[in-house]
């Protein structure tokens, strides 16, 4: 097997050098190369100080996240780290790019640390359910104030070499080579006499102010973590860093470490972290086409989409022609791009100088001939088949050959869309989410006929503007949108048997959604579905009761937040959402008329009624090929629909459930509501009978 880790000696310095491509995630072979490395130094008495460096674009990304689903093989991570601190003579740790986990707690086993100054220092643990256990949670309390190391485990934020520099992480910081400069920095420390400075034999710096501290964080963790199991280990490990010298806090660390790698949340986040990446790979579609070149994007509809999608390619460099159909639309448009940006400006995440640079990239023009220069043009226009299709014909005339044509919408037929130009094989659909700008998921619509080259593309573009980019195949609503319906429907449906929209929406909170769907709604705008299903009215079930209360909010013109009331009240300066009565008055009596048996869902039969006819939705996307991979849904809906990543999409939590126990919940459901919406997904029974999971159905198709 390839070594990974070597060494060389200059002029009594010993270089370690780490060289584990794509980004030094510290394997077995990695761990054994060092400990092999650092035993042979050991006996070298002509090395006075050693230096510890990666090639590549980082330094350590972290453990290799692999080996937690095998279990990590020895040599461990303790007894590797505890050698390097061991050492006789002073090691420096060279720092450039990304320290990441593991890696930062590389280089606190390390005496001193020297970091370029693009490099960043994170311990980004608890987003993948987890806690620094390499003896980050002792030690680096040891080496930076306890609030600061707390800080940068709960938040998971890394470090930028300057801050890392102010909080006395790193010894040095250098504009220039960093091997050199780490080399030169240990030559002082040999020249000084400087012997090794172990991290563990530091006291912990705040350990006098640590008992409130804790118990602040405690409680914010309660709160912002809600049902989630690491964040108040971390605290317990750090509380032990604290309280206990440093052998038994490390050993506190290991315990609640083992405990937490296997737990379900763990188990979640490594699986999301895998799909998150999996997206990227289309099965059936060579891994060599070539992205065309998008060195111009257009944008048709400078409304909030339009504008938001304006900023993603600004944001990334990317110029902009957007086109709108009146000067004050265009007006009104940009002056929302430049407010947003000036919050930012505000806030201080972005400079003065660079809204301006981002703004000046932007072109506006009334002239669609002015998208002639645009190698991809997105349409981000009201959500209306016929307008889309006036405004693809006028683009097919436009556009440069070669260019990509891609439509914003979030329902409708691509194909249809497509078959207006003469060009379908350059059609896609790029549906962003509102704001467009914040919000992280983009799903990508491979329509009948569009090019592997120009889906390759779109995949590129998602990465350049830092979005997940999913590929769905076309049918109403695609992956996201489509599987919303039935969760919706049950929410709504319990609202009239009896549940008070403040009691379904924080039956779903409860269990982890980010947002009730009914203020989902609500800050959405009540009648943006009410509208689509007057559209599709042909296509929807013969049931009154099937959307009824969203329907007759939008009758009362309560259409939510822009409103000032919807499913809830928005009064106050705060526009808090509260309980309307006159709602639950409202639907009381509409359910009386409708004849609906009040059965009050209580909060375990409302999330199992909107979550279990999700999943069969999904099944159901999977059995149609729509989505590529169970997978590809739970990115789509941790991306994009606020649901828990600590659960890992609706298709994992299925398979942590037991499929079995899912189809047997809608079998049950069939009995007790209406049987019309309770027909299991003939692959979800497939699976249940079989024993079988969506990640096993999902494995054996990509065999
Ligand atoms: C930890 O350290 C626990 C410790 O406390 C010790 C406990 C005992 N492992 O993201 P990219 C792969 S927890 C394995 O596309 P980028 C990735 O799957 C860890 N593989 O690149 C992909 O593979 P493929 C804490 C990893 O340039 C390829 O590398 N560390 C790991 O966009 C390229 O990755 C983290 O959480 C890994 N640690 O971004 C850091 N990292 O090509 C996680 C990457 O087959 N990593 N791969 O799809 C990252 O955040 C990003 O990868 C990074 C580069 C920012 C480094």
């Amino acid at each position: 097997m390839r070594e990974s880790v070597s060494y060389a000696i200059h002029d009594g310095i010993a270089v370690v050098t780490i060289d584990s491509p794509p980004v030094n995630a510290m394997d077995q072979t990695m761990r054994a190369g060092l400990k092999k490395t650092f035993i042979a130094l050991r006996g070298q008495s002509e090395v006075k100080a050693i230096v510890l460096a990666c090639v590549g674009k980082t330094f350590v990304a972290g453990a290799d996240i692999k080996e937690f689903d095998t279990g990590i093989a020895e040599p461990g991570y303790h007894e590797v780290l505890r050698l390097i601190e061991d050492s006789a003579v002073p090691v420096v740790a060279a720092v450039h790019g990304t320290a990441l986990g593991g890696g930062v707690e590389i280089t606190l086993a390390c005496h001193y640390r020297v970091a370029h100054a693009g490099a960043r220092f994170g311990l980004p643990e608890l987003s993948l359910g987890i806690i620094p256990g390499a003896g980050g949670t002792q030690r680096l309390p040891r080496a930076v104030a306890l609030e600061v190391a707390l800080d940068m485990m709960l938040t998971g934020k890394p470090l930028a070499a300057g801050k890392a520099l102010e909080a006395g992480l790193v010894d040095a910081v250098t504009e220039g080579e960093i091997v050199p400069a780490a080399i030169g920095f240990a030559r002082e420390l040999v020249q000084k006499g400087a012997g090794p400075r172990r991290t563990r034999e530091q006291a912990v710096k705040g350990a006098a102010q640590a008992g409130e501290l804790l118990t602040a964080k405690r409680a914010q963790m309660a709160k912002t973590m809600r049902n989630r199991l690491a964040p108040l280990a971390l605290i317990d490990a750090v509380q032990a860093a604290v309280t206990l010298d440093f052998d038994q806090g490390l050993q506190v660390e290991s315990s609640l470490s083992a405990q937490l790698e296997q737990a379900t949340e763990a188990r979640a986040l490594r699986h999301l972290f895998y799909a998150e990446r999996e997206v990227r790979k289309i099965p059936g579609l060579a891994r060599d086409i070539a992205p065309r070149a998008v060195a111009r994007v257009g944008i048709v509809g400078s409304g909030t989409m339009g504008g938001g999608i304006a900023m993603c390619c600004v944001n990334a460099a990317i110029p902009v022609t957007l086109v709108d159909a009146t000067q004050q639309n265009l007006e009104r448009g940009l002056a929302t791009i430049r407010k947003n940006y000036q919050r930012s400006v505000e806030r201080g995440s972005l400079k003065a100088e660079q809204m301006e640079q981002r703004l000046a990239l932007i072109t506006p023009s009334l002239d669609f001939g002015a998208l002639a220069q645009a190698d991809l043009i997105i349409e981000a226009v009201f959500e209306n088949l016929t307008l889309k299709k006036e405004i693809f014909a006028k683009l097919d005339a436009v556009a440069k050959p070669g260019a990509i044509l891609g439509t914003n919408t979030s329902t409708l037929d691509i194909d249809e869309i497509a078959a207006v130009t003469r060009r379908p094989q350059d059609v896609i659909g790029l549906h962003f989410f509102s704001p467009a700008n914040v919000m992280q998921l983009l799903e990508i619509v491979q329509a009948g006929r569009t090019a592997p080259d120009v889906v390759v593309t779109a995949l590129e573009l998602a990465k350049r503007i830092k979005k997940t980019g999913v590929v769905a195949k076309v049918c109403y609503g695609f992956i996201g949108n489509r599987m919303m319906d039935p969760y919706g429907r049950e929410a709504e449906r319990c609202v009239l048997e009896g549940a008070t929209p403040a009691e379904v929406d924080s039956a779903l909170e409860q269990w982890g959604m980010a947002m009730g769907i009914l203020a989902v709604y609500d800050m959405a705008g009540v009648d943006i579905g009410h509208l689509t299903r007057l559209e599709r009215a042909h296509l929807l079930p013969k049931d009154p009761s099937f959307y009824r209360p969203s329907a007759m909010l939008c009758e009362r013109g309560w259409i939510g937040q822009k409103a000032g009331r919807g499913y809830y009240r928005y009064d106050g300066a705060e526009r808090n959402r509260t309980p309307d009565p006159e709602v639950i008055a409202m639907l009381a009596d509409e359910a009386r008329r409708l004849d609906i048996p009040q059965r009050h869902p209580d909060a375990t039969e409302i999330q199992q009624r909107c979550l279990y006819a999700m999943i069969n939705e999904g099944a159901l996307l999977l059995e149609e090929g729509i989505a590529l991979r169970a997978s590809d849904i739970d990115v789509v809906y941790t991306a994009g629909y606020g649901f828990p990543r600590y659960r890992g999409g609706p298709m994992f939590y299925a398979d942590t459930l037991g499929l079995k126990t899912v189809y047997e919940g809608i079998l049950a459901f069939q009995k007790t509501l209406d049987p019309q919406y309770w027909q299991p997904a003939p692959l979800l029974k497939k699976l249940a009978l079989s024993g079988s999971s969506f990640a096993q159905w999902q494995a054996e198709q990509t065999k």
